[in-house]
């Protein structure tokens, strides 16, 4: 199996993170930013959005979307619980995914754009305005993933891709510069999460 990725594509750590807990073995190809590998019309082929990552399964099956793959990658090996498979269970893993792509990872994208893919990467000077927009956006979910923490090792009752999805977002957080630590419940369960072998491959 295959991934399209760039190593500094947190998105792409989410298929890479789940291959690792299932013991799935991807061959990674590396795209290249600068060289404008991910808007090349080979690779806009596999994926319309020219983003990383893209999975491409062994029979040429492609996917794009990385809570997509971790739904993908867990569902081919039901046998390791990485998502539940009761009603309720998938709905709240569900829950989370959707959560965390539509409010958390939005606000956590538009910070860290502005305040370091523009000015390190683009040489672009950073919007103040939207920088404050999307650090008021962590400032109000971060503390509903807290609370939904409390008392709990896990998101979902049991570790699940649920706390991949989410758990890749809170780290690229904490990498630009927004304030994880003052989330107590959110810093226990990062530590958990940050000793599993797959997070540290
Ligand atoms: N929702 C997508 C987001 C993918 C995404 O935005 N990837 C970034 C790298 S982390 C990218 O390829 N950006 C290049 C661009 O937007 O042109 C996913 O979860 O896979």
């Amino acid at each position: 199996m295959k991934l399209y990725s760039n190593s500094f594509s947190p998105n792409a750590r989410r298929p890479r993170i789940c291959a690792a807990e299932l013991g799935i073995k991807l061959d990674i190809v590396e795209l290249d930013f600068q060289k404008g590998d991910w808007k090349a019309p080979a690779y806009l082929a596999k994926n319309p959005m020219g983003k990383v990552p893209t999975l491409e399964d062994d029979d040429g099956f492609l996917l794009w979307e990385s809570p997509a793959m971790l739904v993908y990658l867990a569902n081919k090996h039901p046998d390791k619980g990485l998502a539940p498979t009761d009603a309720r269970g998938k709905a709240d893993v569900a829950r989370w995914m959707f959560w965390n792509a539509s409010h958390l990872e939005s606000g956590v994208m538009t910070f860290a754009f502005e305040k370091m893919v523009k000015p390190q990467f683009l040489g672009q000077p950073t919007d103040e305005a939207r920088a404050a927009l999307g650090l008021a956006d962590w400032d109000r979910f971060a503390p509903v993933l807290d609370a939904q923490l409390a008392g709990k090792d896990w998101l979902c009752g049991k570790f699940s891709i649920a706390d991949i999805a989410v758990g890749v977002t809170v780290d690229f957080a904490a990498m630009v510069g927004l304030d994880v630590a003052k989330h107590r419940n959110i810093s226990a369960w990062m530590g958990r999460l940050r000793e599993r072998a797959s997070w540290k491959a």
